[in-house]
């Protein structure tokens, strides 16, 4: 293993100030400074993401991986490349001063011939990542298990057409579980990236759904009997890789938990880009799961605004950062959860500096959402104008409705005694006045 892998990078990234010059540090982010009584650490909860930061190469449909990473040497055996891939992570998150990590089984372990192989590999390299947590203080912010990319997961893994793959989806469940209680995780996420379908011609739609549910009452069962005392998270994605994905989106995800009896178990993890491809806001998701309390954990990046698919960008708009801690700060911050950059640099950022610059700015930019966000709520107009908005809701009939008092006849009668013909301003354009004098 070499020294180091970021050789250019100094040992760890500094807040400097809105003045600096300088691309290796941080213009917003102070991560010890405090705002509205948490420090931005303790609020802003960073993540970043084994798969995107060490293992893709950025290879597309169109061309190979354009990527240095010297930590994935193809004349090394899988399991050395896999040590010196999480080095280089822990390096990674220890320079830019990022205290979680995230990922799937296969990411930092070889999918080897035989399961009970793939199996032994993750135990070896989960042992030799827990070294790397107790040498870091790096914490394990949420672990999951790769069911989409081996062929037997075409179909779906806990949709499959086939028992037989549900139960290496099963196994693989099981395993990552065991992973993630050894390392200390704060939750467990379920992306259903092929638990879908790409035709209903060949689909039992109802069957795949009480399938899905089974395979996360399984998960449910196992975490109590290994005493895993974490949320589960589901992450709501509309489409790809398969054409339609049974966890559209939050509203689905809630009605399916619903449904199969798991809300106690499950929280949401929204993820920016995924909001997009549903026809969504990152803040209409988000603003939904605080309504229902299902706001567990956030994977930040953005979309491309004018591609229609996951382009996992880093998050740059400071209005998706504002309005989206405006809402968890509103929905009193994470308590397990927190702010994963599940997000990849671009095809022509080749070099592993380009991992440091691309953090570094989505640290940035929901530094500054959080700053705004905390002013706006600190300032109360906005509040203020919304409170005026339902004030009607706060008097006599109001009240006697919310209450469910009233019956349909009772509001005839006070409809025929009023006479209404327009309703609340809405002030949206004094309201976006308002919120633009933050960012
Ligand atoms: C893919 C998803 C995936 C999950 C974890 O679009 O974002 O990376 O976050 O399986
Ligand atoms: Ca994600
Ligand atoms: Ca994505």
């Amino acid at each position: 293993m070499p020294t180091t892998y970021f050789p250019d990078v100094p040992a760890k990234i500094k807040y400097e100030g809105p003045d600096s010059a300088n691309p290796l540090s941080f213009k917003h982010y102070d991560a010890d400074a405090r705002i509205a009584g948490k420090s931005m650490r303790d609020h802003l909860r960073f993540a970043a993401c084994m798969w995107h930061c060490m293992k893709q190469g950025n290879a597309d449909p169109f061309g190979v991986a354009t990527r240095q990473m010297p930590w994935d040497d193809p004349s090394a055996d899988a399991m050395t490349n896999a040590r010196n891939a999480l080095d280089a992570m822990f390096e990674f998150l220890t320079k830019i001063d990022i205290g979680f990590w995230c990922f799937h089984d296969r990411d930092i372990a070889p999918e080897l011939p035989a399961l009970r192989e793939s199996h032994a590999a993750l135990e070896e390299m989960v042992a030799y990542a827990k070294q790397k947590q107790q040498d870091t203080g790096v914490e394990l912010l949420w672990g999951t298990a790769c069911l989409f990319i081996h062929p037997r997961y075409m179909g779906g893994a806990g949709t499959s057409p086939s028992p037989e793959v549900f139960a290496h989806a099963a196994a693989q469940v099981r395993r990552a579980l065991d992973a993630t209680k050894e390392l200390g995780g704060h939750g467990y996420v379920f992306w259903g990236g092929r638990e879908g379908y790409d035709t209903l011609l060949n689909t039992e739609l109802s069957r795949d759904l009480d399938h899905l549910a089974k395979l996360l009452h399984l998960a449910v069962d196992y975490k109590k009997s290994i005493g895993l005392d974490v949320p589960f998270y589901i992450e709501p994605k509309p489409k790809e890789p398969t054409t339609h994905q049974y966890d559209h989106d939050a509203s689905a995800c809630h009605a399916f938990l619903m449904k199969y009896g798991l809300t106690d178990h499950f929280k949401l993890n929204i993820e920016a880009n995924h909001a997009a491809l549903a026809g969504h806001s990152f803040h209409h998701e988000l603003e939904y799961c605080r309504a229902n309390d299902l706001l567990g954990s956030i994977d930040a990046n953005r979309g491309g605004e004018n591609i229609g698919w996951d382009t996992d960008q880093f998050p740059t708009n400071l209005y998706d950062t504002a309005l989206a801690m405006l809402t968890l700060l509103r929905a009193g911050g994470f308590t397990h959860g927190g702010l994963n950059f599940d997000a990849k640099v671009r095809r022509q950022s080749t070099e592993p500096i380009d991992l440091f610059h691309a953090h570094i700015g989505g640290m940035d930019a929901f530094a500054r959402g959080l700053k705004a966000a905390a002013k706006i709520i600190e300032d109360g107009r906005i509040d203020e104008l919304v409170n005026a908005r339902y004030a009607g809701w706060d008097t006599d009939l109001g009240r006697k409705i919310e209450a469910g008092q009233v019956t349909l006849a009772d509001l005839d009668e006070v409809a025929q005694q009023t006479d209404v013909q327009t309703a609340p301003v809405g002030r949206q354009e004094l309201l976006e006045n308002i919120l633009n004098e933050y960012l």
